[in-house]
């Protein structure tokens, strides 16, 4: 099956902003399409976001330019080749940009292509994306990990924090997992109405209340998981995404709104204190992506007790989360394609951080589409989390509403291990 005809358009984000739509056809009525997503509070190591900077044009964020790379360049190079290919493609895209980061020809034109090609190849096999890209071996549904208040970049620093995360641990299936989710998170919702905090919701359909401090947000969460009749601690526990980097200014690690700062030391303190004090299952960015030295010492003081996870520190490359396994830095990885700009290189991505016996968190962006090449993903790797934001939103619900088709596709062959996933990380 040889990719026939290579087009691409813009499309919007779930903040509105232009991203590219790719559309491969294998022959006609056989094509396959891939939807570029694109993050708010991104790492300084990622892989380019090519705009076109031209500030008549949207703002300066069109990206006819990445659209023009696809349409000519990498069009006239991949046409004609074997569509189930996806590694020698992917390489070919990699070579073509011939950059170390992408920034030639676009990573959100090059990830566009490598998921449309994924797309088409699974349907040219007659397979479900899950099915195709994990060879027949993928069937562990993953752990949710749910926002239910979103600060930071999310939510113009209403908090600094940027994701409060709702983990549930004890349920028996993804489906039953997401039961629990709706009863937190309406149950967050009314008392933030009670409250009189009640604003809106942030980029990810987390809510965004009005709170004076982060301390407030977590015993808030404890409470409504409390009103909603679940045991914290048991039956649900908290996952904090700190994305400390955008709190980094080189020195410093700075709270906004209270005007407080904190050494690296002092910000290590910060976060063992919140462990302790609060049923803190997951870290997610603890600290800078710069500074390496701080996630050793972190880690060394946490010990096995809570999932340490690099998004901006490792960025879905490779390179990076060998790095991260020699000095002992964290024990995950956040995984996002768009960090990296093609599906081989994430999968990649994903082997090695098993292979170091870290788990993996495959991941959406705080802009998103309907796509839903993520939760095929998860599936397909066994990576057994994944993160999408809230539990509202299209384009949120895309991708848990697909992961309820794949449960329901694998029928009996389906796993879920649920809040027992963290045991093979963490000493408890
Ligand atoms: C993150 C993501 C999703 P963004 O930091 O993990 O929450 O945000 O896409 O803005 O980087
Ligand atoms: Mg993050």
């Amino acid at each position: 099956m040889k990719i026939h005809t290579v087009d691409a358009y813009q499309i919007f984000d779930s903040r509105g902003n232009p991203t590219i739509e790719c559309v491969i056809a294998v022959e006609p009525g056989l094509t396959g399409v891939g939807r570029v997503p694109s993050g708010a509070s991104t790492g300084q190591y990622e892989a380019l976001e090519l705009r076109d900077e031209d500030p008549r044009q949207f703002g300066g964020r069109s990206v006819f330019t990445a659209i023009e790379h696809i349409k000519g360049e990498i069009a006239a190079a991949i046409k004609g080749n074997d569509v189930c290919n996806q590694e020698a493609i992917d390489t070919r895209l990699i070579d073509l940009d011939g950059t170390q980061n992408k920034s030639r020809l676009g990573a959100n034109a090059t990830l566009a292509v490598s998921l449309a090609v994924a797309d088409a190849g699974s349907k040219a096999l007659g397979k479900a994306l899950y099915d195709y890209l994990g060879v027949g071996q993928g069937r562990l549904l993953p752990l949710p990990e749910i926002q239910i208040i979103g600060g930071g970049a999310h939510a113009h620093w209403q908090v600094d924090i940027q994701d409060f995360l709702l983990v549930v641990m004890n349920a028996a299936s993804y489906e039953e997992s997401l039961k629990v989710t709706y009863d937190v998170y309406r149950t967050a919702g009314d008392l933030l109405l009670q409250q009189g905090r009640a604003v809106g919701v942030a980029d990810e359909g987390g809510y965004w209340p009005l709170f004076d401090t982060n301390d407030a947000v977590l015993d808030f969460l404890v409470d409504a998981i409390d009103a909603a009749g679940y045991v914290c601690g048991r039956d649900c526990m908290i996952s904090l995404d700190f994305a400390a980097s955008d709190l980094y200014d080189g020195e410093y690690y700075r709270f906004r709104k209270q005007d407080r700062h904190f050494t690296s030391d002092e910000f290590i303190d910060l976060v063992v204190d919140w462990c302790h004090r609060y049923p803190v299952i997951s870290v997610e960015d603890p600290l800078a992506d710069s500074d390496w030295t701080g996630w050793e010492r972190l880690s060394h003081r946490l010990n096995g007790r809570v999932q340490i996870v690099g998004d901006d520190l490792f960025t879905t490359n490779s390179q990076r989360i060998r790095k991260g396994r020699e000095t002992n830095a964290a024990n995950a990885v956040l995984i996002k394609p768009n960090q990296i700009g093609t599906v081989s290189e994430t999968i990649a991505a994903i082997e090695l951080t098993k292979n170091n016996g870290w788990l993996p968190i495959i991941s959406a962006r705080s802009g998103e589409t309907e796509d839903t090449f993520i939760a095929h993903l998860a599936v397909a790797t066994n990576a057994g989390q994944i993160k999408v934001g809230s539990f509202a939103r299209g384009e949120r619900m895309a991708k848990w509403n697909e992961l309820i088709r794949i449960s329901r596709a694998l029928g009996n062959r389906a796993q879920f291990v649920g809040g027992r996933i963290y045991d093979r990380i963490l000493r408890r």
